[in-house]
């Protein structure tokens, strides 16, 4: 094999065996137009190992049952399941307790959790909530709907050309009206690694509490809320290597046990008659009807696949994916890539001034490569930088420097077609 820079390959080598791991991915042995998937669309979902789809397996051919009601084997079986993969969420992100860890169907669901019940019970006429102009539209619509609803100011940091926040203008927008700061960890787009310590810092010395949309954090960083002292942390399973329709919202316990619940039904009840209900004990209070199982016990299985190669690793592994790959793409002409921060996830969105990026994503996938065009729900970023859509190669553990290879080939390809 014979890649492009020796340097970078070597250091990719003695990380970790990236052709090993592949092995535990089924699909990606799967042709897509004859040719070997080359999947670059890691941002949008992960694709699972075998390792989870087993668990999978495992729990419907002999655990299913519904938790926390039965007394019999099965109930029984399927809640210590369940109970141990809200463990094991506990230990990833370094939580003090398992009540503060709450199941829900994902980022979206999380922070929509937040806007209810926190925002309905905290937020006033006049007040304020700051976000930033690079926001999955997932934090910025619970806050608009809640903000409209309370006659309450949504307030934006703004970003620069790099597609970093500018950090004197964010410490300009924090008043006493302030009552919120909810910001995104990695962003999607840009791939922009933003300083979260920094903002909870400033925002706690106001008393500010901070939510972090972790989405596109958890897969590829460290993440301990403890040291990040934040408020409150969003992810979803299915970009960690885990299932879909499974997703995690942390709140410090003392947060929660102040935040009327969010959805009222079975399992979140302490006690229910006609004249009045009481509610259950965190993290029950927030979790009303039957939860996904199985996809948080697939959950479970994820965290335990992605610590045993270790976030770390994993971290150094897809940096040099990102510097391999950003180098490689100075190669094509005419490409831009949006968003340059210095801290950046292996993200990258490109950009041709006379190609339109759907027909980039549609040429790549006749090559066999996965990416992902168009405004990557954050429409405000399109619209600050004045471009319509970008096309997103994003990568993840199992991804490979040949994979950036294909990648920039075939976009030499594009240039000649059009
Ligand atoms: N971004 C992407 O292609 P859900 O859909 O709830 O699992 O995640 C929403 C979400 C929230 N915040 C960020 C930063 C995200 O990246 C996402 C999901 C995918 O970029 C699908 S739009």
């Amino acid at each position: 094999m014979t890649f492009k820079q020796e340097p970078a390959v070597q250091e990719l080598k003695s990380i970790y065996d990236v052709y090993r791991i592949r092995e535990d991915f089924p699909i990606l042995k799967i042709k897509v137009r004859k040719k070997t998937l080359c999947y670059l669309d890691n941002a949008a979902t992960t694709q699972k190992p075998q390792q989870v789809l087993d668990t999978l397996n495992k729990y419907y051919t002999s655990m299913n049952s519904n938790i926390h009601r039965g007394v019999h084997y099965l109930s029984g079986v399927a809640t210590d399941a369940f109970e141990e993969a809200r463990i094991k969420v506990k230990n990833f992100i370094n939580a003090k307790s398992e009540k503060e860890i709450i199941f829900t169907r994902g980022t979206t669901e999380s922070i929509n959790l937040v806007a209810h019940s926190f925002g309905r019970k905290n937020i006033k006429e006049g007040d304020e909530i700051i976000i930033s102009n690079m926001e999955h539209h997932s934090n910025i619509v619970p806050w608009q709907l809640l903000c409209n609803e309370k006659k309450a100011k949504l307030k934006i940091i703004p970003i620069d050309d790099n597609g970093e926040i500018i950090f004197d203008d964010f410490l300009k927008l924090i008043s006493n009206k302030t009552k919120l700061i909810s910001v995104v960890y990695v962003s999607n787009s840009l791939g922009t690694i933003n300083p979260v310590k920094q903002i909870i810092e400033a925002a706690h010395k106001n008393n500010i509490p901070v939510l972090l949309d972790a989405a596109q954090s958890v897969n590829h960083l460290p993440v301990d809320v403890q040291k990040l002292d934040c408020d409150f942390l969003a992810f979803s399973g299915h970009k960690l290597y885990g299932p879909t329709g499974i997703g995690i919202l942390y709140g410090k316990e003392n947060i929660l046990e102040s935040m009327p619940p969010f959805m009222g039904g079975g399992d979140m009840i302490s006690k229910v008659t006609f004249e009045e209900t009481t509610f259950n004990e965190l993290p029950f209070k927030f979790e009303a009807g039957t939860s996904n199982i199985a996809g948080a016990i697939g959950l479970g299985s994820a965290i335990d696949y992605v610590a045993s190669i270790g976030i770390d690793k994993i971290a150094v592994h897809e940096g040099a994916l990102l510097d391999y790959a950003t180098q490689r793409l100075k190669e094509v002409p005419g490409l831009a890539i949006l968003g340059n921060a210095k801290h950046k996830s292996a993200v990258i969105s490109f950009i041709f001034d006379n190609i339109h990026p759907h027909d980039i994503g549609t040429f790549l996938d006749y090559e066999g490569i996965a990416v992902r065009t168009g405004h990557h729900c954050t429409q405000p970023i399109m619209q600050r930088y004045n471009i319509p859509a970008t096309s997103r190669a994003s990568f993840g553990l199992y991804n490979t420097l040949e994979e950036v290879d294909v990648l920039v080939d075939a976009l030499k390809k594009v240039i000649e077609v059009f």
